[in-house]
């Protein structure tokens, strides 16, 4: 598998309990680098725009209005299969079901507020990427 880098947000639960360099140390600890990252308090036009394929669902409202609720922080991390390798160490959506340390596991508060965002598939990674860094704030 070659370096590839994926997109995560540290989520308004995990910047509002001060666990921010908490969850940085579990993403360097699997092999991740945080090549770029920044504080951001997302509007919630953001949050909609950026959640825009969860439109239909059910807690869409709810979670717009997680994401908007505080600052989060954004960041492109890099590594060897970096996108799989980071669901890894997020861990299930629902953290009832995540496995032992995991940052959900360890972090998450329930299926809304669960700690992490992490792109699924190349093309989300490039587009997410996209909407929240220019190239030169990348520095890998
Ligand atoms: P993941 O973040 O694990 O890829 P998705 O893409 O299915 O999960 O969902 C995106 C986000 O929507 C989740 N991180 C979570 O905050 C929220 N979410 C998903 N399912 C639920 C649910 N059943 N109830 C409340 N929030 C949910």
């Amino acid at each position: 598998m070659a370096v590839q880098r994926t997109f995560s947000i540290l989520k308004p639960d995990v910047t509002r309990r001060n666990l921010t360099g908490a969850v940085n140390a579990k993403i360097e600890e699997a092999g991740l680098r945080i090549v770029a990252q920044k504080r951001v308090h997302m509007t919630r036009g953001q949050a909609e725009t950026f959640y825009a394929v969860h439109k239909a669902r059910p807690f869409f409202g709810e979670l717009v209005e997680q994401m908007s609720a505080g600052p989060v922080v954004v960041q492109v991390l890099e590594g060897e299969d970096a996108i799989a390798r980071y669901r890894g160490v997020m861990g299930a959506t629902n953290p009832e079901k995540a496995d032992p340390g995991t940052i959900r596991k360890l972090f998450a508060l329930n299926m809304g507020e669960n700690s992490v965002h992490g792109s699924d598939a190349p093309e989300t990674a490039a587009i997410e990427i996209a909407q929240w860094f220019s190239g030169n704030e990348i520095v890998g």
